[in-house]
């Protein structure tokens, strides 16, 4: 008896992945997050101009959530969210600019639970806003060796409408970061590990600038291009809050008067389409990956985007665009390919989800929901709406029919999504409505503690602290 054991030891240490029957093999992680990426997916529908192919074929392969929403619509704050479990109400981090590090100790992060648990954890692009990863809380962090090339392609007369910048580059794709990005994936997911892994690939478009090569603004012929349906008027059933929010004297009336919306919308969808092949690399060698029957894929966008819907652009308010986006799982021996969910979830569920289905403890502090039933059964029953929190006490609740938003002001809007997509007839003061009202309140975040100062960065996500390029971090203590 002794010998066996003794063989079993030795198997170990030569095979550390190699465990005795009987025990359990923990699931590898291949964990994506995409910058400000909204609903403009093939298969969701939203937009059918969009070119995703990887995307979708993510999608086929698992289960992708209809109806999916960030915790915050600006970078900073949702992925603070995601990363710690912790709402932008019980942080105070609800915009760019306010430093998560202070209120959200190493203890309680998605890495160091997986670390804890015996995972190697690798780290590239980004993960955080502004890359601002802790050392100590991964095996290794990969930032990507340079930013990317800033040549036009020639004939681009300027570089876009105010801050919305978008050019066609005269690079190749593998000139970009996001192409570096994604190899690291690619080399992490080919070689042996000798632990199980928790692999984090960040990709940094379709953010501004939406700069990609020439060939995939040539997808997207400028005579073909869509606009976005908007009504007329729409925001003159928006209270103030709101329409404070949109800010239509702002992006909107530049873009109006410069006549280049289209160019816009084309520029976005390139950038999609230059994303999407990215993903589409890591896609290839996830499938030939020798580890891929133990892997599981969760892919996230960290919020919406507006081209013009509503008078408003980008993210940085409460409605449809700006808070969903496309959110796909793959976990073999779960999931089916070709499932659809339409229930409504929000990033709050990728922390608890994921330590759920590696057997990893699940802290306390985490709250969100897990969404393994859905998972296996994507009609499971399901009472949880997702919640959106942008700037102390104001939220939004969506369930499947409805989207209730209260700000902290007292103003409401309330949109029926069985009748009204993009939320154009705002509800709210129906009298007939106030029980749908009051049960969808129910869902309001208790806690909404006071805004953390603004330390740093700018309103759209570039800012904060410089990339720390090429820089590999020492291993951490475990
Ligand atoms: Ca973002």
């Amino acid at each position: 008896m002794k010998a066996l054991s003794f063989l079993v030891l030795l198997l170990l240490i030569a095979h550390p992945d190699r465990l005795p029957a009987g025990t359990p093999e923990k699931m590898n992680v291949l964990f994506i997050a995409v910058d400000d990426l909204n609903h403009w997916v093939g298969h969701l529908g939203r937009n059918p101009q969009a070119k995703t192919p990887n995307l979708d074929r993510l999608a086929a392969m698992g289960v992708t959530f209809t109806r999916a929403y960030c915790a915050a619509p600006v970078c900073n704050p949702s992925r603070a969210a995601l990363m710690s479990g912790r709402r932008p109400g019980e942080t105070g981090v609800y915009d760019n600019g306010q430093d998560w590090k202070p209120v959200i100790p190493k203890e309680e992060t998605l890495t160091t639970q997986f670390l804890n648990a015996g995972y190697d954890v690798y780290g590239v692009g980004k993960i955080y806003h502004a890359n601002a990863h802790r050392d100590g809380e991964w095996t290794e962090y990969f930032t990507g060796d340079k930013g990317d090339p800033k040549t036009f392609s020639p004939g681009v007369k300027n570089d876009g409408v105010g801050g919305i910048k978008f050019a066609p580059l005269a690079c190749r794709d593998e000139d970009m970061q996001d192409y570096q990005i994604a190899s690291y994936g690619i080399e992490q997911l080919g070689k042996p590990h000798q632990k199980p892994f928790f692999l984090a690939v960040g990709f940094h478009k379709p953010h501004l600038p939406w700069n990609v090569p020439q060939h995939y603004y040539d997808l997207f012929p400028l005579e073909s291009i869509q606009v976005p349906p908007t009504q007329a008027g729409d925001l003159q059933d928006v209270p103030p809050s709101g329409v404070k929010m949109a800010k239509p004297e702002g992006d909107h009336a530049a873009m109006l008067a410069s006549g280049r919306w289209k160019e816009a919308v084309q520029g976005y969808l390139a950038a999609i389409a230059f994303l999407d092949a990215q993903v589409g690399r890591l896609l290839d060698a996830y499938e030939a990956s020798p580890h891929r029957e133990r892997t599981l894929i969760c892919l996230w966008g960290d919020h919406g985007w507006h081209l013009g819907e509503k008078e408003h652009w980008r993210k940085f308010a409460l409605w449809e665009e700006a808070t969903r986006m496309p959110y796909l799982w793959v976990v073999p021996g779960l999931t089916k390919p070709g499932t659809v969910c339409e229930r409504p979830v929000d990033l709050m569920s990728v922390y608890p989800t994921l330590c759920d289905l590696a057997g990893v403890p699940i802290p306390d502090h985490v709250r969100g929901a897990r969404l393994r039933p859905l998972l296996a059964d994507p009609a499971a029953p399901w009472q949880i709406p997702a919640v959106t929190t942008y700037h102390q006490n104001n939220h939004s609740i969506r369930s499947e029919t409805w989207r209730y938003i209260h700000y902290a002001n007292g103003d409401e809007e309330l949109y029926n999504h069985d009748q009204d997509p993009y939320e154009w007839k705002n509800l709210a003061l129906d009298p007939s409505l106030g029980l749908v009202k009051a049960e969808l309140a129910q869902a309001f975040p208790r806690e909404n503690v006071a805004e953390l100062p603004r330390t740093g960065g700018d309103s759209e996500g570039e800012g904060g602290k410089p990339i720390r390029k090429g820089r590999k971090q020492k291993p951490a203590e475990n």
